[in-house]
């Protein structure tokens, strides 16, 4: 049987380099050789994006809820060019997706960010779920509409310090571009993190990466360079193709 294309997930905090990043991958594979194609999510150029985009820049006011669940039909929207694309050999690079969905949303229902538990990985790393309110925007409700979307390969995690950010530029304008809701965020996707299998970044045997979903934390604050060749580290395994069926999300 021939061999799918890989789905490669970047997510990040702001001032990550993700969008720098994900381009100079795009390339890279297809320099390579490699059939690829590049998503964005949000994509706003659809209708639910367009939304989505006066949404971002305070342009209009949605209930956190209605946001979320236009986040995920914006990916909804794609997953059937998606999985096309992926079953005819093209790998997909997505610059954000479902895990962001996530991240952004719950990190609106955790307590105030004065709380040592969200700067501190160390606490969160313990147990992070224990930071996050159920009363509103639970966990699970915000992964729920996104149950079934198809599932990456391997999601790279470009996580970047305050300081570091700060040094960057500081944040932009947007609506989610604060150091308070940024540093939430962080402790979200730390909470996202622990529900998938731990990837030694030094071993790149296909094996390795095969079979189910994959997290990797990149430490972004390094060298543009030096995370370019992180990533590269871990996609590498994965260029050619991928010979196990195409996962769901959550299911
Ligand atoms: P960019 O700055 O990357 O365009 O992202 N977001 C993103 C969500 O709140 N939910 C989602 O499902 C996704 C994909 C992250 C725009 C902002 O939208 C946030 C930052």
């Amino acid at each position: 049987m021939p061999k799918r294309g890989a789905f490669i997930v970047v997510e990040g905090l702001d001032r990550s380099g993700k969008t720098t990043q994900t381009s100079r991958l795009y390339d890279r594979l297809s320099q390579s050789g490699t059939p690829v194609k590049l998503y964005k999510f949000p994509d706003r150029t659809t209708a639910t994006g367009k939304m989505i985009d006066s949404y971002l820049r305070s342009q209009s006011e949605l209930d956190d809820r209605a946001i979320h669940l236009l986040f995920s039909a914006n990916r909804w929207e794609a997953a059937c060019s998606m999985i096309k694309e992926l079953e005819t050999g093209t790998t997909i690079i997505c610059d954000r997706y479902a895990f962001s969905g996530i991240a952004f949303s719950a990190a609106k229902a955790l307590p105030p960010p004065s709380s040592s538990s969200l700067s501190s990985p160390d606490t969160n790393s313990t147990n992070p779920s224990k930071s996050i309110s159920t009363s509103t925007l639970s966990y699970e409700w915000c992964r729920a509409p996104d149950t079934g979307l198809p599932a990456p390969d391997l999601v790279i995690f470009l996580d970047v310090s305050e300081a570091v950010a700060q040094a960057r530029g500081g944040y932009g304008q947007e609506r989610y571009e604060k150091a308070d809701m940024q540093r939430r965020v962080r402790a979200v996707f730390q909470r996202i993190a622990i529900e998938f299998p731990p990837v030694d970044v030094g071993r790149r045997a296909q094996g390795e990466l095969e079979g189910g979903l994959r997290w990797i934390n990149i430490d972004a604050g390094q060298d543009m360079d030096k995370v370019g060749a992180d990533i590269w580290n871990c996609v590498e395994a994965l260029v050619g193709g991928v010979g196990t069926p195409l996962g769901r999300l959550w299911s």
